[in-house]
């Protein structure tokens, strides 16, 4: 480009610099700044100085602190308890531990509820851990005698464990590089036994670990994994956890973006040109489900959670309705081009067929009555296409080989056994094998992140759709023993084939029943 005025851009930029008056520091969220916070904005009610720490979370996303920090807030405001203040771990990258340091750690919760805000700071936060660089290790927080309940949101893939037995994946090598390394551990797993060796070894109570991640029976599968590992460094340890430590099973649910750079910039005009470099960003709808246990906790019965005997069926229900429809819509939506959730579900043809599969293949293998399932899958379809909420496709399609087992296949395998068809399973399944080669085109909207991706992406490197779909589904680790497994082949091929020559648009209409294609709203 030609330089107009005939200096050079680094002259050009010290000159622009010095003739600017400097501007002036903006103003950063801090618990010094609470108090004149515009009054729309909804505070602590507590100062969170005023907290002591009760409560370790490992995986200190915006999930996290959109729904189990928020909903600690209003059970802390609820009854003045002061005890729950959370040590929050982020499990790999620095960025929103270092932004919560920098603000006392209070952040901004904006819940999008139809063109509205409702914007609150939370205070719930009374320490922010980065694992790979904490000098004190993980572990030893763990075992601090204060620390009462673990809370772990890392996603199913941080379980280590294989999607078909539920068991420590011992080929995971992370799990290899934590049994050698018992004071550096990387997983949540090796964190967990650690901490636990620790507490045992002082004669200690042993805090209740309660996950909060979207995987079947979360708190008998992350037993499982740490019963595991620790049996194989010292049987009677494992023995000691199987006999002493709770792990009750939850299912949780909010739809959360991070936050976006529109996000920050709305936190800065709610919060009155106050600075957040950590606000989230989330849909006003929340549940937490939670299976009860012996121990103190929050009152977070007050501020929105249930506490019950089993989670089961509201377990498989979120799973397949919600989670599951959440990957048939960001496969097959990233191959239509759309990069949101919001955006395929708005789609008619692509939500027609969210609904189809709700209704006809995931929920009559639910114990839900008919009228609840339809309520259920009208609401869902709203909390998609909430337009406000940007979730992004490689956010929701990645890890696809460990949540296909509990979202999709179980489902498909109880279908099968009744003599139900599964078109929308196996085209799902098929949007999900062939993303592993659209996703190079240069347009693509969707990355494969995926922790099986280097064996996976070979398999789809071949022209035949049918030997491509055959190749995929026996993968066991990922489907387990298929039942009629010719006949899926013969779907799924049937459906990449679909996908790869005609488009998505033909490929969803081919398998859209007519009775529902009227009842696309
Ligand atoms: C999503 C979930 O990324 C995903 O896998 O399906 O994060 C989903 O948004 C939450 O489970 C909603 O509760």
């Amino acid at each position: 480009m030609r330089n107009v005025f005939n200096i050079s851009p680094a002259r050009y930029i010290e000159f622009t610099a010095t003739d600017l008056p400097p501007a002036p520091p903006v103003p950063r969220l801090s618990e010094a700044v609470l108090g004149r916070l515009p009054s729309g904005v909804t505070r602590p009610g507590f100062a969170p100085r005023s907290l002591t720490k009760g409560i370790l979370h490992l995986g200190c996303g915006s999930f996290h602190r959109a729904h189990q920090a928020l909903v600690t807030q209003h059970a802390i405001d609820a009854v003045s308890d002061p005890r729950w203040g959370i040590v929050s771990v982020a499990m790999a990258r620095p960025m929103v531990v270092d932004a919560l340091r920098s603000q006392d750690n209070l952040y901004t919760t904006l819940l999008h509820d139809d063109g509205q805000a409702r914007v609150e700071v939370v205070g719930t936060i009374v320490e922010g851990v980065h694992a790979p660089s904490d000098r004190l290790g993980v572990p030893s927080r763990i075992a601090d005698p204060g620390i009462k309940i673990v809370t772990l949101t890392v996603t199913a893939s941080g379980y280590c464990v294989s999607p078909v037995t539920g068991r420590l994946d011992l080929d995971c090598d992370q799990v290899r590089h934590d049994l050698r390394h018992p004071r550096r551990p990387v997983t949540p797993i090796g964190m967990l036994v650690y901490g636990l060796a620790e507490v045992r070894r002082r004669g200690g109570t042993p805090p209740v670990v309660l996950s909060c991640d979207n995987l079947c029976a979360n708190g008998r599968t992350l037993r499982a994994a740490v019963i595991d590992f620790a049996a194989l460094r010292d049987g009677g340890l494992a023995d000691w956890i199987a006999r002493n430590v709770q792990f009750p099973n939850s299912v949780v649910d909010r739809i959360v973006q991070p936050a976006t750079p529109a996000d920050q910039a709305a936190a800065r005009n709610w919060l009155g040109g106050i600075e957040d470099q950590a606000p989230v960003s989330a849909e006003p709808f929340m549940t937490w489900t939670i299976e009860d246990f012996d121990g103190d906790r929050p009152r977070w019965d007050l501020a929105g959670a249930h506490f019950v005997n089993d989670v089961t069926d509201h377990e498989l229900a979120k799973l397949r309705l919600l989670n599951g429809t959440h990957m048939l819509l960001a496969y097959l939506g990233a191959l239509a081009g759309y990069r949101t959730v919001a955006a395929a579900a708005a789609d008619p043809t692509l939500g027609a067929l969210a609904r189809q599969f709700m209704l006809c293949e995931q929920g009559p293998t639910l114990s839900l009555p008919p009228a609840e399932l339809r309520r259920t899958v009208d609401e869902l379809m709203i909390r998609f296409r909430n337009p406000a909420i940007c979730h992004d496709m490689t956010r929701v399609g990645r890890n696809g080989s460990d949540k296909m087992m509990p979202r999709v296949v179980a489902a498909l395998r109880d279908n099968v056994a009744a003599g139900r068809p599964t078109p929308a399973a196996a085209l799902l399944i098929a949007a999900w094998i062939r993303w592993f080669t659209a996703a190079r085109a240069a347009d693509a909207v969707m990355e494969v992140i995926d922790p099986r991706a280097n064996s996976l992406t070979p398999l789809a490197d071949v022209a035949d759709s049918h030997l491509c779909a055959q190749r995929f589904l026996q993968r066991t680790d990922i489907f387990g023993t298929l039942p009629e497994p010719d006949r899926l082949q013969r779907q799924v091929g049937d459906a990449l084939a679909d996908l790869t020559h005609e488009g998505v648009d033909v490929a969803v209409r081919r398998r859209l029943t007519s009775v529902l294609e009227g009842s696309v709203r």
